[in-house]
């Protein structure tokens, strides 16, 4: 037993985590027993996104998310799929048509299969997709300027989101973004969601990522965003959530940033010291007080990695020693976890 207080037997929504299959082969058994006793669900990290599952046209490579298929079937765990429309990871062959660009027709039949095939293949076995992620625009006007924007236009959106339907009438479809809490990603979002949902969309959640740094998590407008939200008639999951220790700068959760850390600026290679675990729980606890405020809206709260030790924080936006989650690379409970647990009691 890792810890006496189990996430999913005091959390008033699913508790999931994201793992990658392509992290199967090294998983211990301490961190299978993690797994299976504290969360419900789990997030695949990388192995669903196109550029993994999808890298040319006519080759699919589902053997990671197969394995991962499997292992969280053997243990109980719901699955989410992440994500079917991305600017990141996604292969360029998607708008390439023998080195000119290809047509917006011939572009959305290639989005259409793409999405078609892994909702088919992985249809009863996944419980939900993250059909498109990270579409707002960081700053200025309104969707970011991406490959999918300039070479189909805005309504790639919609088109994302009715052939996951399409594919699938029941399946559990989510839009995903980060800092969509704060005010001006906030309104930009809200507006894309009214768009869809007067298009007929069918989007049954938004996922707020939820990337914080310790000294800076927005708590108002987290709550803001979550009443907004749900005031739209949809739930409100937190969909990649870890409060980073070690200093970075301003880029939300933007994969392309980039920055190279001295060791002076990694400083708790050894270890994290007890005021900042400490600082980081009652960081988790506010956090969690909200969440439990607004439980009727919330389905699920999603942590971006199993412990400490398999956190994206560990290499973005450079490699460092980072401690962002509840559970240590030794699977303990971090004081997080008894932090939010009183918070909920
Ligand atoms: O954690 C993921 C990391 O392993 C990958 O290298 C990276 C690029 O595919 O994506 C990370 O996950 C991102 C997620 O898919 C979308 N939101 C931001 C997450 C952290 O970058």
């Amino acid at each position: 037993m890792n810890s006496q207080l189990i996430l999913k037997s005091f959390f008033p929504f699913q508790a999931g985590f994201a793992i990658d299959g392509s992290h199967l082969p090294k998983v211990t058994d301490a961190e299978v027993q993690l797994m299976r006793e504290q969360f419900d669900v789990l997030t695949s990290e990388n192995c669903l996104k196109a550029s993994n599952v999808h890298p040319q046209e006519n080759v699919y490579e589902f053997a990671a998310a197969d394995a991962l298929l499997d292992f969280a079937e053997k243990n109980g765990i719901e699955v989410i799929g992440h994500c079917l429309v991305w600017h990141q990871r996604c292969p360029e062959w998607f708008f390439d048509d023998d080195g000119k660009p290809a047509s917006r027709e011939k572009i959305l039949d290639r989005l259409r299969l793409h999405i078609h095939t892994l909702l088919k293949r992985y249809r009863g076995r996944i419980a939900g997709w993250d059909v498109v992620n990270e579409a707002i625009a960081d700053k200025g006007e309104y969707l970011r300027d991406t490959k999918w924007v300039q070479n189909v236009g805005e309504d790639f959106l919609e088109k994302a989101f009715e052939f996951a339907h399409e594919a699938d009438p029941e399946m559990p479809l989510f839009y995903n973004d980060y800092n969509i809490e704060l005010p001006d990603k906030r309104e930009r979002t809200l507006r894309l969601l009214k768009h869809l949902q007067s298009r007929g969309v069918r989007m049954d959640a938004v996922g707020i990522q939820g990337h914080w740094q310790l000294d800076q998590v927005p708590f108002d407008e987290i709550e803001k965003a979550i009443v907004a939200y749900h005031a739209l008639g949809l739930k409100v999951m937190i969909t990649e959530l870890d409060i980073d220790v070690v200093e970075r700068p301003d880029c939300g959760a933007d994969v392309s940033a980039h920055r190279a850390y001295s060791l002076k600026e990694d400083p708790y290679r050894e270890s994290c010291p007890p005021e900042i675990l400490q600082k980081q729980a009652e960081q988790y606890a506010k956090l969690f007080a909200i969440f439990n405020k607004h439980r009727e809206k919330i389905t699920r709260v999603t942590f971006w990695g199993l412990h400490d030790g398999r956190s994206w924080l560990n290499h973005w936006p450079g490699v460092r020693t980072n401690h962002a989650l509840l559970f240590d690379r030794q699977c303990r409970a971090k004081p997080a976890l008894a932090a939010i647990a009183a918070t909920m009691s």
